[in-house]
């Protein structure tokens, strides 16, 4: 079990690996990762001090070395147009995401499913003992033009981009909370864009304080242990505060701040940077192009303008990057794409073994079909549970859905495409989607059905030598090695 570490990850390595009992729990934070990583790891760590450029050039370097198979951290500490080092691809390879949660490779998946069932609510900790307060900047002294001007593609806005920005937000009418990842485009001293699919909880809960008239709070969180990344992008009910789900993962509470604005919002205690503010339900700004995990961009949109009232952050912080469109950008969602697929298909049909998420909005389910009409029942679940659930096919149990070859066979021999293919119209899907034609994001969707029929309209058999002619060859004497 060489990718396993214990779950306990610390503040400072020197601080000591897993505590004992007795100890004040360490802190998981970005910078106690970085630094497990560069004691422990040491090819997944780059630092880079020659002076690098914000615009394309950091992207360059990360999809440079994604062609040569490598995905390490990096950490730039010279970036022009800045005063702050820049770290990207925290998240990059399976590997660490593994070491973030404290489990090995193969463990991820069951980590999410046991997090789910045992979540653990965030432990406030006073605003002074919180790092992430260690410096608060309000009103005038507010400027994101202090942050790293990112831009990653050539046909991209022009305008720089905050990638790594977790938001957190408050349901107005059931007071749960919420967080989730989302693109925001800086547009002048104090206000950004926020891009918000629908269909995802963070444009339900906007859209509760637009029907009020009142504007959004939020806090946009940057700087943060992968594990925390990774529980914030569960995909679960809107009744399920992610901050509980990484509770789980930890396998014990988070420490959480109260913003420095009065909002009530919870931070995470041990982050780099926070941009404290309110999204508006009145003005909004052209946003994008801007190149997306696809690997496209799907033209400029408008999205409502998050104004910034107070930025905290640590003394000397980081900043956290995430190249749009890279290796890290995908993976960081798998784990929790891979539980939200294999449940929903679970609740539709026990039989479901495994999912395979291999292309942008597209599931491959292995399927131990009790009747022949489970394969429909799977894919309309599916199709209709997720905005990124586009194209389901389903496969019998003993295809390996991870593996094209295989898939692509049982397309080929086992569907009739006349009464084996789905065909949904008018389906919320993504506008991210470069195929979709609408603004909305309403979309064709389609499942295929490559299971075998239980009982075959023509007599079919499998190839098969029989097994007692198979083990009694003897390849030694056959060769004329005996
Ligand atoms: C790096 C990264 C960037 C993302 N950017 C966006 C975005 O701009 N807009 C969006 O709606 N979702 C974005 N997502 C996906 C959501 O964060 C994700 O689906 C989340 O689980 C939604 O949670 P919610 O339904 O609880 O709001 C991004 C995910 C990642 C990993
Ligand atoms: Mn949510």
């Amino acid at each position: 079990m060489a990718d396993t570490v214990a779950p306990m990850i610390t503040d400072s390595v020197t601080s000591g690996g897993p505590t004992t009992p007795g100890d004040a729990p360490a802190p998981v934070s970005l910078r106690g990762f970085l630094e497990l990583v560069r004691t422990k790891r040491k090819a997944d760590y780059v630092e880079v001090s020659r002076r690098v450029s914000p615009r394309f050039e950091t992207a360059a370097i990360v999809t440079a070395l994604e062609a040569k198979r490598r995905s390490p951290i990096l950490v730039f500490r010279d970036v022009e147009g800045t005063s702050l080092p820049v770290v990207t691809n925290v998240g990059g390879s399976m590997g660490r995401l593994a070491l973030a949660l404290g489990c090995s490779l193969s463990e991820v998946g069951s980590r999410f499913e046991q997090a789910a069932a045992r979540r653990i609510e965030p432990v406030e900790v006073a605003g002074q003992d919180a790092p992430v307060h260690e410096v608060v900047q309000w009103g005038e002294e507010v400027d994101l033009g202090w942050l790293p001007p990112m831009v990653y593609h050539a046909d991209d806005n022009e305008r720089p981009y905050l990638t790594a920005a977790m938001v957190v937000a408050r349901d107005p009418e059931t007071g749960i909370g919420n967080l989730s990842y989302h693109r925001m485009m800086i547009l002048g001293r104090d206000r950004t864009g926020i891009y918000m699919e629908r269909g995802r909880h963070l444009h339900g809960i906007y859209e509760k304080h637009r029907a009020r008239g009142e504007a959004m709070p939020i806090a946009v969180v940057n700087g943060l242990h992968p594990a925390v990344t990774l529980g914030s992008l569960y995909a679960g009910t809107a009744e399920v505060d992610e901050y509980e789900i990484i509770g789980g993962l930890l396998g014990r509470p988070l420490p959480v701040a109260r913003t420095v604005t009065g909002t009530g919002l919870l931070v995470p205690a041990h982050a780099e940077i926070v941009l404290e503010g309110e999204v508006s339900v009145t003005e909004d700004a052209d946003e994008g192009p801007f190149g997306e995990f696809t690997g496209y961009a799907t033209g400029a949109t408008r999205t409502p303008v998050f104004r910034v009232r107070a930025i905290t952050h640590r003394r000397d912080p980081y900043f956290q990057d995430i190249v749009s469109g890279g290796m890290e950008h995908l993976l960081l969602s798998m784990p929790a794409l891979e539980h939200r697929t294999l449940r929903d298909a679970r609740a539709a049909c026990a039989g479901v073994r495994r999912v395979a998420l291999p292309a942008p909005l597209t599931a491959i389910v292995s399927l131990a079909k009790a009747d022949d009409d489970e394969p429909r029942r799977v894919i309309e679940a599916l199709l209709r549970s997720d905005i990124y659930a586009k194209h389901v096919i389903i496969v019998d149990e003993d295809v390996d859905p991870s593996d094209l070859r295989e898939v692509m066979a049982a397309m080929a021999l086992q569907t009739q495409a006349d009464t084996k293919v789905v065909i949904l119209s008018g389906e919320q899907g993504t506008p991210l989607d470069p195929s979709c034609p609408r603004e909305d994001g309403r979309s064709a969707k389609m499942g295929i059905d490559a299971t075998r029929p239980l009982a075959p309209a023509r007599p079919v058999t499998r190839n098969r030598i029989p097994p007692e002619v198979l083990d009694a060859v003897d390849l030694a004497e056959i060769l004329g090695r005996k």
